[in-house]
C-alpha cells in the first residue's frame, strides 16, 4: 500500500477499502510473468545463438509486447483531458429530508465516499489544461444505495437544448476534420459557423467567452448539474431541484495571455495544482447546495425549467447549503482510477429523478453507449473505481472480461431454482421506482416556444459582469474572431451579439475593423424540414433580473491566500531577514512560496545561510504564480538587475496584473523594469489604477509589508491596470 499525506485509510472510507484489495506494489517482491512465474532476465529476448534471430518461443518477450500493443483504449469521445481525486460528502443536517429521501444527503452521520473527475471538453487526452473551454465536474457519489453520478460543469447552462443536436456541437468545435487543426480551442471557422447559425448558444457562448473558461485551479471552479432534476421524498413527492457547488477558495481563473502562456510552460497547470494541494494536505473543499422549486411552480419562470440553457437567478430561488464536499486523496494510478471511471448521470439512488429536460433525457442514452465503445464490454461496472460499496446481485451475466464469480443455476427471474433470489425490493426496502410523472401528447418532433427566448439571459450574463470581465468578454470574441477567416461568419456572429448587447457588439466589431451588419433572418436554423421558420425565431423577452451578483467573479470572496503561489525573487546575498518575515506570514497564511533564482541549486543569503533554490529562471515563469516578492540585499538586487530573466518576471507579472511586493532595496529591481514608468516620485501611487497590488516597504520585510501583501494577493488580480498599462512582456 502507498503511504503518502493524502491517504486517508484511517478515515473509514469504504471506497477506499474497496479499491485497496485490487491495489498491487512491487515493492520488495521478484517480478513475474502475468502467470506469476519469476522473470530471470526481463532485459534480452531468447535468440537463437547471441547474435541470431529471436525465437517465437519467447513467450515472456511475447507476454510482455502483446500487453504493450494493446494498452491503449479510445479517449473519451468528449471530456478527454482529465484529472480526478477521491474524498468524500457529509451532509450537514437531515432538514433537506422534507425534499429527498435520498440518504446521503440526509443522513449527517454518513460520510460517502466521492471520485471528481475535473476536465477539458474539446482537447484530446494531451492536450492542454489552459484552454479557453468548459470544465467538467462529474462526481461519483458511493453511497450504501449504489453509486449516484452528478455529471456537471462548471458553468450551469449548455449551448443546446435538445440531445440531438450534441453530435453537430462537438464536431464544430472539435479540430477541423481536413487538417486536425487547431487542438483544444474553438476559435476557428467550423465552430463559429455552427454558432452563427444557433442562436440558442449565445448565452453559453457569454459564459465561455467569460474568465469562467480559463480557471485558476480545479479548485477554484463552481460546479453545477445544469439540469433541473427532481428530488423525491418518503411521501413519493417532487420538487424540482438544480445542483451547485461553490468552493470554499473563491471563484478566480487566469488572465487570457497567462492561459496561452502557461499552456507552453505548464500545460498540466490544473492537474499539477490539484495533485500537489491533495499531497501537501491542502484538501480542496466545496459547499454543495441546491434550488429547490416546488412542482406547483413549475411554468411560473418566463424562461422553461426544461431548457437547459437557462439559469434560475438566485435571486429568485435563493441556493440552500446542504453539505460540504472534500477531495483528500489522489488516486494511485491514474488510467486504473481516472481513465476508467465511468460517469453516467442515469446513476441514480432513491431520491433523486429526472425532469424531461431534452437534454438530460439524451444523455440518459450517450454516457453507457459511450463506455461500451471505449471500455469495451458491459462489465465496465465491475472496474474496481465503478464499482459501489454494496454488492451487486442480478441475472447479467458474462461478456468480455467478466470478474464477478456468480454461483448457483438460476440466472433468470422468476426462479425456483436458486430460491427466487436475487429478489426485487419493495419501495419500502429501497427498491428505486420512478416518479410517476403524468405524461400525454402526440408523438413529435419539434421545440416548444417556452423555449425560444435565445437572447435574454445572456444579457442578464454580461450586465452582471464587471467592467474589467466585461473587457475580457470583448477581447475573447475579438480573438476568437481574429481567427476566423470566413468574413459572412464574423457578420453573423456580431448580428447575434448585437441581441445581447449593443456595445458588447460594436466593441467586438471594431476590434475586427468591421461594421455591425444588419440582421439576415431567420437566426434560427435548427428545425424540420416541414417545420415553419417562423415558429423557431427568438422572440424578446425581458430577464427576470436585470442583474446578478452570484454570474460575476468579482463578487467571489477574497478573504484568503490559502495554496496561492509567490515567488521570491532572490540570488546570492538576498537579505535573509527579509525572505524569512514574509516567508512565514505567507506561510502562515497558508500560501506557498517558491524561491526562483538565477541557478538551481542553493544561493547564500546575507547571514551566509543556504537556501534552496525551488527553480531557476530558466526553468519557471511568473505565468505559474499568483504574486512575486521582491527582497532586498544589494548584492542580490545588482545580480537580478543583470538577468532578464527576472526583469521579464517582474513585467509578466504586472501585466497580467498580479500583487507585487518588495522591500526598500527590492524596490531597485521593479525600478528597473517597465513598472517604474507607472511609479509616481519612485513609488506607487495610493489610488492609481496602474501601481493598485504595487507595494513597496519602507524598510526589510516588515509584518506591515506582509500584511498589506497578503491582502493584496487575496485579491487575486487587480484588472484596473488592465486598462491603459498593457506592458510589452
Ligand atoms: Fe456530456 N458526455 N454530454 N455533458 N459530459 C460525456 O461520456 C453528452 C453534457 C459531461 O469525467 C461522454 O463518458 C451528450 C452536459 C462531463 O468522465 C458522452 C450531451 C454536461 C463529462 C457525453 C452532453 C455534460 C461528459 C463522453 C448532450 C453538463 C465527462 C465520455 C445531450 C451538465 C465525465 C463519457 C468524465 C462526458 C455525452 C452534454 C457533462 C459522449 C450526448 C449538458 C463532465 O457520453
Amino acid at each position: 500500500m502507498k503511504s503518502t499525506k493524502s491517504d486517508n485509510s484511517e478515515n473509514n472510507n469504504k471506497k477506499i477499502d474497496n479499491l485497496a484489495s485490487h491495489t498491487e506494489s512491487g515493492t520488495g517482491e521478484f517480478m513475474t510473468t502475468n502467470t506469476g512465474l519469476y522473470i530471470n532476465d526481463d532485459n534480452n529476448t531468447l535468440k537463437a545463438g547471441e547474435r541470431g534471430p529471436s525465437l517465437l518461443e519467447d513467450f515472456h518477450y511475447r507476454e510482455k509486447m502483446t500487453h504493450f500493443d494493446h494498452e491503449r483504449i479510445p479517449e473519451r469521445v468528449v471530456h478527454a483531458r482529465g484529472a480526478a481525486a477521491h474524498g468524500y460528502f457529509e451532509a450537514y443536517d437531515s432538514s433537506f429530508s422534507k425534499y429527498t429521501k435520498a440518504k446521503f444527503l440526509t443522513d449527517p452521520s454518513r460520510k460517502t465516499p466521492v471520485f471528481l473527475r475535473f476536465s477539458t471538453v474539446a482537447g484530446s487526452r494531451g492536450s492542454t489544461d489552459l484552454a479557453r473551454d468548459v470544465r467538467g465536474f462529474a462526481i461519483k457519489f458511493y453511497t450504501e444505495e449504489g453509486n449516484f453520478d452528478m455529471v456537471g460543469n462548471n458553468i450551469p447552462v449548455f449551448f443546446i437544448q435538445d440531445a440531438i443536436k450534441f453530435p453537430d456541437l462537438i464536431h464544430a468545435v472539435k479540430p477541423e476534420p481536413h487538417n486536425e487543426i487547431p487542438q483544444a480551442a474553438s476559435a476557428h471557422d467550423t465552430f463559429w459557423d455552427w454558432v452563427s447559425l444557433s442562436p440558442e448558444s449565445m448565452h453559453m457562448i457569454m459564459w465561455v467567452m467569460s474568465d469562467r473558461a480559463i480557471p485558476r485551479s480545479y479548485r477554484m471552479m463552481q460546479g453545477f448539474g445544469v439540469h433541473t432534476f427532481r428530488f423525491i421524498n418518503e411521501e413519493g413527492k417532487s420538487t424540482f431541484v438544480k445542483f451547485h457547488f461553490k468552493p470554499k477558495l473563491g471563484v478566480h481563473s487566469v488572465a487570457w495571455d497567462e492561459a496561452q502562456k502557461i499552456s507552453g510552460k505548464d500545460p498540466d497547470f490544473h492537474r499539477r495544482d490539484l495533485h500537489e494541494a491533495i499531497e501537501a494536505g491542502a484538501f480542496p473543499e466545496w459547499e454543495f447546495g441546491v434550488q429547490l422549486i416546488p412542482e406547483e411552480d413549475e411554468l411560473k419562470y418566463n424562461f422553461d425549467l426544461l431548457d437547459a440553457t437557462k439559469i434560475i437567478p438566485e435571486e429568485l430561488v435563493p441556493v440552500q447549503p446542504i453539505g460540504r464536499l472534500v477531495l483528500n486523496r489522489n488516486p494511485d494510478n491514474y488510467f486504473a482510477e481516472t481513465e476508467q471511471v465511468a460517469y453516467h448521470l442515469g446513476h441514480v439512488v432513491p431520491g433523486i429523478d429526472f425532469s424531461n429536460d431534452p437534454l438530460l433525457q439524451g444523455r440518459l442514452f450517450s454516457y453507457t453507449d459511450t463506455q461500451l465503445k471505449r471500455l469495451g464490454s458491459p462489465n465496465f461496472q465491475e472496474i474496481p473505481i465503478n464499482r459501489p460499496i454494496n454488492t451487486v446481485h442480478n441475472n447479467q451475466r458474462d461478456g468480455h472480461m467478466r470478474q464477478q464469480i456468480n454461483k448457483g443455476k438460476a440466472a433468470y427471474h422468476p426462479n425456483t431454482m436458486g430460491g427466487g433470489y436475487p429478489e426485487q425490493a419493495m419501495a419500502s426496502n429501497g427498491g428505486y421506482v420512478s416518479y410517476p410523472e403524468r405524461v400525454e401528447g402526440p408523438k413529435i418532433r419539434k421545440r416548444a416556444k417556452s423555449f425560444m427566448d435565445f437572447f435574454s439571459q445572456a444579457t442578464l450574463f454580461y450586465n452582471s459582469q464587471s467592467e474589467a470581465e466585461k473587457t475580457h468578454i470583448m477581447d475573447a470574441l475579438r480573438f476568437e474572431l481574429g481567427k476566423v477567416d470566413m468574413m459572412d461568419i464574423r457578420e453573423r456572429v456580431l448580428v447575434l451579439l448585437n441581441k445581447v448587447d449593443k456595445t458588447l457588439a460594436k466593441g467586438v466589431a471594431e476590434g475586427l475593423g468591421m461594421e455591425v451588419p444588419e440582421p439576415k433572418y431567420p437566426l434560427n436554423h435548427s428545425y424540420g424540414a416541414d417545420a415553419n421558420p417562423d415558429d423557431y425565431q427568438p422572440d424578446t423577452r425581458k430577464p427576470m433580473v436585470d442583474k446578478s451578483d452570484a454570474l460575476s467573479m468579482a463578487n467571489s470572496p477574497k478573504d484568503s491566500i490559502e495554496t496561492r503561489q509567490i515567488a521570491f525573487l532572490a540570488a546570492d546575498g538576498v537579505d535573509a531577514d527579509s525572505i524569512s518575515t514574509m516567508k512565514k506570514a505567507l506561510e502562515d497564511e497558508k500560501a506557498v512560496v517558491r524561491v526562483i533564482a538565477p541557478h538551481a541549486g542553493f544561493i547564500k543569503d546575507s547571514k551566509g545561510n543556504q537556501i534552496m533554490v525551488d527553480k531557476s529562471f530558466l526553468a519557471f515563469s511568473s505565468v505559474l504564480v499568483d504574486a512575486v516578492y521582491i527582497p532586498g540585499g544589494e548584492k542580490s538586487v545588482a545580480m537580478l538587475k543583470d538577468e532578464p530573466d527576472a526583469i521579464h518576471f517582474i513585467n509578466e507579472a504586472y501585466r497580467h496584473c498580479k500583487a507585487i511586493a518588495a522591500d526598500a532595496e527590492g524596490t531597485e529591481l521593479v525600478k528597473a523594469t517597465y513598472v517604474n514608468a507607472k511609479l509616481k516620485n519612485g513609488k506607487p501611487e495610493t489610488g492609481a489604477p496602474a501601481t493598485a497590488g504595487v507595494l513597496f516597504g519602507e524598510d526589510k520585510g516588515t509584518d506591515k509589508l506582509a500584511k498589506e501583501f497578503i491582502h493584496a494577493i487575496a485579491q487575486h488580480r487587480f484588472w484596473e491596470r488592465e486598462k491603459k498599462d498593457k506592458i510589452p512582456a
